[in-house]
């Protein structure tokens, strides 16, 4: 029998997934805000936490809770929105998700079940933050974390980040490839598979990394080419946006969307990362490299383009902004699903032609102080004028 509580939840649970979201009245003339989460921990169906029947849950308790929903790959696919989400158990591993919906800021249902990889690695612990590649080869791939343990460490906690990658043509049916190799870095987390062939390859913008946590030596994201995707290996990375002292990604950076294609250059989505005292700070920041050496940074706005505001402030790890899918549709909207705290899912909205005014039009990061202040007393001399002039 069907625990009497049930209806009682699933009740709450409906008026969740149907309500509606609305644009907040935040502003800044380059995104939207949504004020709604569009998936957070309440969105996961009933079914998955509780055992349902009565006779074997008379308190009607969670039994598999789910901690969170962050981090998702984003992909449009025959008219609908979808999101292949990080889905984190009160046991603290990470899986992926497929939720839904036909509008973009709102609706998003998760199917029936989350995605069960092919389990092809015994040593792999933990999976997360998939980042979902429309190839121009006509598979749909999904370039992953693999976590394992490091087992020539004491240390409980120190763990080996991989690359996984699996395909799929439907969402529903993936098939496993071997692991990304990189002869350069003992570690990658981060990486994305750039969505046409470079020199007849497959490209990759990686993350080379020293250590788990730390990139140490590494420069910043990556970028590398491999003949074959089902083993794919990458002999030599070459460098696009860097990390830079003093900047909003001095301590690490890591590519977050598919870049996407505009007529001026590809504009991408990244994380950059610093140091404070009350530890990292994570944003979103944009660059654009070329059309014909997608490697190439040719415009990199100063500073970020999304920061944690408000409640995105606090979480499990708080005080992180942090994107790996943005969709673009048909008329140019694009919109860019953003996890915050490592805790909930979000959207910003804004167009193909704000992103590269964005891009392409705000100034670079002068990188000292007295050179912003000039930098800012131009923009105030200009419109002064303007002002005085009363046009
Ligand atoms: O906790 C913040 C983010 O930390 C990692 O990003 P990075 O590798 O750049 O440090 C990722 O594990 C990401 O999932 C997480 O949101």
């Amino acid at each position: 029998m069907i625990h009497p509580k049930y209806a009682e939840e699933y009740e709450k649970y409906t008026k969740l997934i149907k309500r509606k979201n609305r644009k907040k009245a935040f502003y800044n003339g380059i995104f939207h805000r949504y004020e709604n989460p569009v998936l957070t921990w309440a969105h996961i169906p009933l079914f998955w936490k509780y055992d349902l029947s009565k006779e074997t849950n008379p308190y009607f308790m969670e039994r598999l809770g789910v901690n969170s929903v962050f981090n998702p790959g984003a992909i449009k696919l025959n008219g609908n929105y979808y999101l292949v989400a990080r889905v984190e158990g009160y046991d603290r591993k990470s899986f992926f998700a497929v939720a839904k919906s036909s509008q973009p800021t709102e609706g998003f249902e998760f199917w029936d079940y989350p995605i069960l990889l092919p389990d092809v690695d015994k040593e792999e612990v933990n999976v997360y933050d998939m980042r979902l590649t429309h190839h121009e080869d006509g598979y749909i791939y999904g370039v992953f974390c693999s976590e394992a343990k490091d087992t020539n460490a004491s240390d409980t906690s120190s763990a080996i980040a991989r690359t996984g990658i699996v395909r799929t043509k439907d969402l529903k049916h993936w098939e496993r490839l071997d692991n990304l190799e990189t002869l350069n870095a003992p570690q990658q987390r981060n990486v994305v598979l750039h969505p046409s062939f470079v020199k007849g390859q497959y490209a990759f913008y990686t993350r080379p990394m020293d250590g788990f946590v730390e990139t140490g030596s590494q420069g910043g994201i990556g970028f590398g080419l491999c003949h074959d995707i089902t083993h794919a290996v990458i002999n030599e990375e070459y460098l696009t946006s860097v990390r830079k002292y003093h900047t909003v990604r001095e301590a690490k950076n890591g590519a977050g969307a598919v870049p996407i294609k505009t007529d001026y250059g590809y504009i991408h989505l990244a994380h950059g990362v610093r140091d404070t005292a009350s530890g990292l700070r994570y944003v979103i920041y944009a660059f654009a490299t070329a059309i014909d050496a997608p490697w190439k940074v040719i415009a990199e706005p100063s500073g970020y383009l999304i920061a944690p505001l408000d409640e995105e402030r606090i979480g499990d790890v708080s005080n992180v902004v942090f994107t790996n899918g943005a969709i673009v549709d048909e008329t140019g909207v694009v919109y860019i699903y953003y996890a915050s705290s490592d805790t909930r899912i979000h959207v910003g909205e804004t167009t193909i032609t704000k992103l590269i005014d964005y891009v392409f039009n705000t100034p670079e990061d002068p990188l000292r102080s007295v050179d912003c202040v000039k930098q800012r007393c131009e923009l105030i001399e200009k419109n002064l004028q303007l002002l005085k002039s009363k046009k």
